[in-house]
């Protein structure tokens, strides 16, 4: 199994989903031309252009980081629960950050983006973190007793926000140093050089 990655990007969430889950996978770096460090052209991978892209072991690729994260969770029977609220409660969060959160952040990732257009886009994300924040609470996972799919995402979204200096309450600051050094998350970030 290939795992198309850029550093820092969200498919670090797949990453870390991936060895959390003991799978067996290779992974192998986007950079921003669209080419991989193997010398291919990305868009005759994934059409879509961007990351994270899934190859198969029969060359079949997924795409779309919920899609990917769901497929590792199902394949392993692992950072899912099989069956009650739990698994809703953590597709919902999970979506939630990636049509909520994630994609409020683009402002931030574009050059052109004027100051006006990010500051709606940090009072939009403060809001949502706010939202996560809540469902978090004292529990040591957003969902349930141990990492789920919503957890790797989420540990990224709060990686982006601190990189862009948007505002997280001090619950998830110190979920964040949580989970950054649990094993899963400390090795992706040293294999994406960011340790
Ligand atoms: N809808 C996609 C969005 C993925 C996405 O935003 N990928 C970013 C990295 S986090 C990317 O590769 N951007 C480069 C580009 O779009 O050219 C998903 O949920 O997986």
């Amino acid at each position: 199994m290939n795992l198309y990655y850029a550093p820092a990007a969200c498919s670090l969430a797949d990453h870390i989903a991936l060895i959390e889950a003991d799978v067996r996978f290779k992974l192998i770096r986007v950079g921003r031309d669209k080419q991989t460090e193997d010398g291919r052209d990305f868009t005759s991978i994934n059409p879509k252009g961007y990351t994270p892209a899934l190859e198969l072991d029969d060359g079949t690729i997924l795409t779309e980081n919920l899609t990917i994260l769901l497929y590792i969770a199902e394949t392993t029977g692992k950072l899912l629960a099989k069956n009650g609220l739990d698994r809703w409660r953590a597709i919902e969060v999970t979506n939630f950050l990636t049509t909520e959160i994630h994609k409020n952040f683009l402002p931030f990732f574009n050059p052109n983006a004027a100051d006006p257009e990010k500051d709606k886009a940090r009072e939009a994300l403060e809001l949502r973190f706010a939202t996560v924040s809540e469902q978090l609470g004292d529990k040591v996972f957003l969902v349930g007793d141990g990492m789920s799919i919503a957890d790797a995402y989420l540990y990224v979204m709060l990686m982006w926000a601190a990189l862009n200096q948007i505002g997280v309450s001090e619950t998830l600051t110190a979920y964040a140093e949580r989970m950054k050094v649990a094993p899963s998350v400390s090795r992706a970030l040293v294999e994406e050089g960011l340790a």
